[in-house]
């Protein structure tokens, strides 16, 4: 006998799984993260970002180990209730033991378990929390420092540092009172976007020291795994080693005043290769990393252009926009 499943019966089939599987896979682009972004957060995003680093790929084995161990106890607790209440329910004749006070046996494992589970967890992460805050054999150190409302960062050694400030666009939102739409491609990064990104080489221990000028602060970006607090006169260290390519944001994580949530974090990670280049570039900007023949030349040339022929204090000016001035700086206006 022929099977009942016709010719007309599997082309429908197969078109509503051509539509299901469309369906699906439109879904899953919805949610796709961009390229750029590898670590980006997404709508309907259950679990914590596992991170781009060693630090967060460790905070996340710590917690989903706490998270499975919370899953089983939940279980283990629950089934045990429901069971209970359904096999010893009043309506089946059951009969309460009005005599039963204690049990050792059932207190020995009900201070063991817990005890077992909290140093079973307890060690571990132990031994990560160690290993983030082992900064040694690091190849390059970023000092990081917060002011009232933006970030300074300076390639210790390389003569090369900028301010990062929440963007242009970003402020032009906020005082618009446009409302920001998660649809609208421009809108995504509202609050998130810097003016001069951080950049970093991938794969390369980097360390981090942290400070501020004014007040608390906190250096954050989650896909790095870690928060420093960045303190006047204290200096933190934390350090990251990023290893996949990609534009990660955070933000300054202590209320620090009323532009607090105006001063967000850009990294840009990008290849060792790439990194340098940056880097050439940068010291290019910066007339103090000019040869000191070139240096010369310049205090010369000075001499000879000024009226009196004396040379001005700073004989190579130092770009203005490399130039932070807290104390003058304006904060971002509402
Ligand atoms: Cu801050």
């Amino acid at each position: 006998m022929k099977a009942g499943f016709n010719s007309t019966g599997a082309k429908a089939f197969a078109s509503r799984a051509a539509v299901a599987a469309f369906a699906l896979l439109a879904s899953l682009s919805a949610f796709a993260q961009s390229a750029a972004e590898p670590s980006s957060p997404h709508p309907w995003q259950l679990n914590m970002r596992e991170g781009v680093t060693h630090s967060s790929r460790m905070a996340y084995e710590a917690h989903m180990v706490a998270l499975w161990i919370c899953v089983i106890i939940g279980l283990v607790v629950f089934g045990a209730m429901f069971y209970a209440m359904f096999k010893f329910r009043k309506s089946k004749g059951a009969v309460p033991d009005t005599s039963f006070t204690h049990s050792t046996k059932l207190e020995i494992v009900w201070t063991l378990v817990p005890v077992i589970l909290l140093v079973g967890m307890a060690w571990p992460a132990t031994a990560k929390l160690i290993a983030m805050y082992d900064t040694r054999n690091s190849e390059m150190t970023i000092k990081v420092t917060g002011y009232q409302w933006m970030w300074k960062y300076e390639y210790l050694g390389e003569n090369v540092e900028f301010t990062s400030r929440l963007a242009k666009s970003s402020d032009a939102m906020r005082q618009s009172k446009q409302v920001p739409s998660w649809t609208n491609e421009a809108d995504r990064n509202y609050l998130l976007d810097v003016d001069n990104v951080l950049v970093v080489p991938v794969n390369t221990k980097i360390r981090f020291v942290i400070t501020a000028d004014d007040v608390i602060h906190a250096w954050w970006v989650p896909s790095l795994g870690w928060k420093q607090d960045a303190i006047p006169g204290i200096i933190n260290e934390a350090w990251t080693d990023i290893d996949t390519p990609g534009i990660y944001r955070g933000q300054c994580a202590e209320l620090c005043g009323k532009d607090h949530g105006f001063m967000p974090i850009v990294v840009k990670a990008v290849s060792k290769v790439e990194y340098q280049r940056w880097l050439a570039e940068q010291k290019a900007k910066n007339p103090a990393n000019a040869s000191p023949a070139a240096a010369q030349a310049t205090a010369v040339d000075a001499i000879q252009a000024s009226p009196q022929g004396i040379a001005p204090r700073q004989p190579a000016t130092p770009d203005p926009s490399n130039t932070p001035t807290p104390e003058k700086a304006e904060p971002v206006t509402h």
